[in-house]
């Protein structure tokens, strides 16, 4: 089961016979965040390369899976990212100053955008999917709306987190979509060594729920089958497992180096299916959009990321007794505790 669902073509092109799931307004609103995400990233790496944030994890490459998903969901869904799904987190509402504190140590990085349900970006490998499922329980008790869009990498589908959730969910026949970011690599593992199956939509067969497999590359593709499955989720139908075939162009993280491990052919030949330029082609091609257009958007989005980067560098950084006082509403003793030894230790080593 190799075939995937694939709406828009590389060279940006849509098949006659398929209707496109999304208004023109919609599609160039998308655009804009994909063109913003991007600049953003290429900014945080060099964010980081100059020291003046921490450890980063580049999503360039994988812009159209998340912008895609983000765009699907409804406003009471309850979304668990992990480290990368940067993006998804811009359309929600997520400050780029807020992703930077994050990237900054700050505690305030991981607030979630007021009301919308987005936990921060999980770093615990595939912990966030057992938790979402219990989310999506949540709902089914309480009978609302709500249904819970979990994301993890290829990678983490070998840790138990992944079938323990995906099996319990489908007995239990809970509200969610698994997203897989089939990015190829988990560091330096590559898929042929995390997996003996040929794509990882097909384990969805074992849990009893369906699986799809799209082009992640494809943000149309990834809006309608998301969508869908979100849909069909509330509909109490249950689970249902999504493989976003897509690719990250940088490293994993700013702390390692992809020339050792990989082809850096491999990664011009997916820079020949990259998610932007196809949907340039296509909304330039139905004049939509032009590089006039495009010169005055960048130039914006630059911008915007500038009086990002100001605000987080003003923003006063966290202090050392803040995060013994956000665990609770009320200190337990233990945290007073260790927090006066905290302080203690910080005087004592002068820092
Ligand atoms: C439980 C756990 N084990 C190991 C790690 C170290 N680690 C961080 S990211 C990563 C690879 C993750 O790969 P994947 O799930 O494919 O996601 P990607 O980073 O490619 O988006 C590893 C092993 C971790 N964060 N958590």
């Amino acid at each position: 089961m190799t075939e995937w669902v694939q709406l828009l073509a590389p060279d940006g092109t849509v098949h006659p016979d398929v209707a496109i799931p999304l208004l023109d307004e919609q599609l160039v609103d998308m655009y804009r965040w994909m063109v913003l995400a991007r600049l953003f990233d290429q900014r945080a790496l060099s964010l980081q390369r100059q020291g003046r944030i921490g450890t980063y994890a580049p999503f360039s490459g994988q812009e159209a899976a998340q912008v895609g998903c983000a765009f699907a969901v409804e406003k009471d869904d309850w979304i668990f990212p992990t480290y990368r799904e940067v993006a998804l987190g811009f359309v929600l509402g997520k400050s780029m100053s807020t992703t930077l504190l994050y990237a900054m140590g700050h505690l305030h990085g991981t607030r979630s955008p007021e009301g919308v349900n987005l936990l921060p970006g999980q770093i615990m490998l595939a912990t966030q999917i057992p938790q979402a499922v219990g989310a999506a329980w949540a709902s089914k008790i309480r009978g609302d709306r709500a249904a819970t869009l979990v994301f993890f990498g290829d990678g983490s589908t070998s840790k138990g987190d992944f079938h323990e959730g995906l099996n319990f969910a489908a007995v239990i026949s809970a509200p969610i979509v698994f997203v897989c970011m089939n990015n190829h690599w988990a560091i330096s593992t590559p898929l042929s060594k995390q997996t003996a199956t040929a794509t990882i939509a097909e384990k969805a067969a074992a849990y009893g729920m369906p699986g799809v497999r799209v082009d992640g590359n494809d943000v149309m593709a990834v809006y309608a089958v998301t969508k869908e499955a979100l849909e069909r989720a509330r509909r109490g139908e249950g689970p249902t497992l999504i493989e976003l075939v897509t690719y990250r162009y940088g490293p994993h993280t700013t702390s390692d180096d992809p020339t050792r491990y990989r082809d850096e052919a491999e990664v011009q030949e997916w820079m020949q299916k990259d998610p932007i330029q196809r949907l340039y082609r296509y909304l330039t091609h139905r004049g939509l959009w032009d590089e006039e257009k495009e010169e005055a958007h960048r130039q914006q989005c630059r911008e915007q990321i500038q009086a990002a980067v100001e605000e987080a560098e003003r923003t006063a950084r966290t202090r050392l007794s803040e995060v013994f006082e956000v665990v609770y509403g009320e200190m337990t003793e233990d945290l007073v505790r260790q927090q006066r030894e905290a302080e203690q230790f910080r005087r004592e080593e002068g820092r």
